[in-house]
């Protein structure tokens, strides 16, 4: 049994992004090459990164999915180069996952909550990974089109509390799992700050929350760009520094240097 989440990523804990993807909105196509991808995520860790979150798949608003042929394809080989580090596959596809926790692994990043695919909660369970559930209205290729909530983060809260009683249900430890608002994923700039601003009404969920708005285009658009498609380390850094303030406990981000040094100034504070 590995140690809780908790113990493994104590908070705050930084997960540095690396898109394997032609067509990410702020990385995309800047690390499609395994060998960029795998020197990017050696200088994340480097800077502080406590886990580097390998994705072959673009989850960006209106973009379409790729084949497990092609997932594959994109992540294996940087998986390969990265063999003994800490590594995170972002996927939503079993096989895939199934292949990554092979290559060392130790934590799925699900952004369809195990709602994508059948077998995926068996591998995780098999495997014994840790296991991101995160929050998502709708599929990306619509989620931005008109998301609508009664009152978003009690509608976030009681979806992660179900997710979580399934994945708990499918054999996965409780303390093996963390949550996510999912900010960005069908959601307006209103609700994703509104879920930042209440985060501890999913902090009582009583697992550890991670949070994503690393340049984010709700980022972006507070700055006064209607049509921002990502925002700044900055802007990002300002947003995870209230967000560690409010509770949680995992920042994905793809400033690394940044965040470690923010959130490190930020826990002095706060620590006693
Ligand atoms: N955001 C993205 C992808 N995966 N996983 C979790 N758990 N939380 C997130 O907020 C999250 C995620 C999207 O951001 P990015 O990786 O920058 O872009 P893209 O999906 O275009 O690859």
């Amino acid at each position: 049994m590995n140690a809780p989440l908790e113990q493994r990523f104590a908070r705050p804990a930084v997960m540095g992004v690396v898109n394997v993807t032609p067509d990410s909105f702020s990385d995309g196509g800047d690390n499609f090459d395994p060998e960029a991808a795998a020197e990017t995520a050696r200088r994340l860790l480097a800077e502080g990164a406590a886990i580097v979150d390998v994705g072959g798949e673009s989850t960006r608003p209106g973009s379409q999915g790729v084949s497990v042929g092609e997932e594959l394809r994109r992540v294996i080989p940087v998986l390969e180069a990265l063999s003994g580090l800490p590594v995170s596959i972002d996927t939503a596809k079993a096989e895939v996952a199934a292949r990554a926790l092979e290559l060392g692994a130790e934590l799925v990043n699900d952004v369809t909550a195990l709602r994508g695919d059948p077998e995926l909660a068996g591998v995780v369970a098999e495997q014994g990974a840790y296991l991101c559930l995160m929050h998502m209205q709708g599929a990306p290729r619509t989620m931005q089109d008109d998301p609508r909530y009664e009152d978003v983060v009690a509608d976030v809260a009681r979806f992660l509390d179900e997710r979580l009683t399934f994945a708990v249900s499918q054999g996965i430890p409780e303390e093996a799992i963390c949550l996510d608002p999912g900010i960005g994923f069908g959601k307006t700039v209103e609700h994703n700050f509104e879920l930042l601003r209440r985060l501890d009404e999913l902090t009582a969920l009583g697992r550890p929350i991670l949070v994503g708005i690393s340049r984010k285009s709700s980022l972006g658009k507070i700055m006064g760009d209607p049509d921002a498609r990502t925002g700044t380390a900055a802007a990002s850094v300002g947003a995870a520094v209230l967000a560690y303030e409010r509770g949680a406990s995992i920042f994905r981000v793809h400033d690394v240097r940044e965040h470690v040094e923010a959130l490190t100034a930020a826990r002095a504070v706060v620590a006693k």
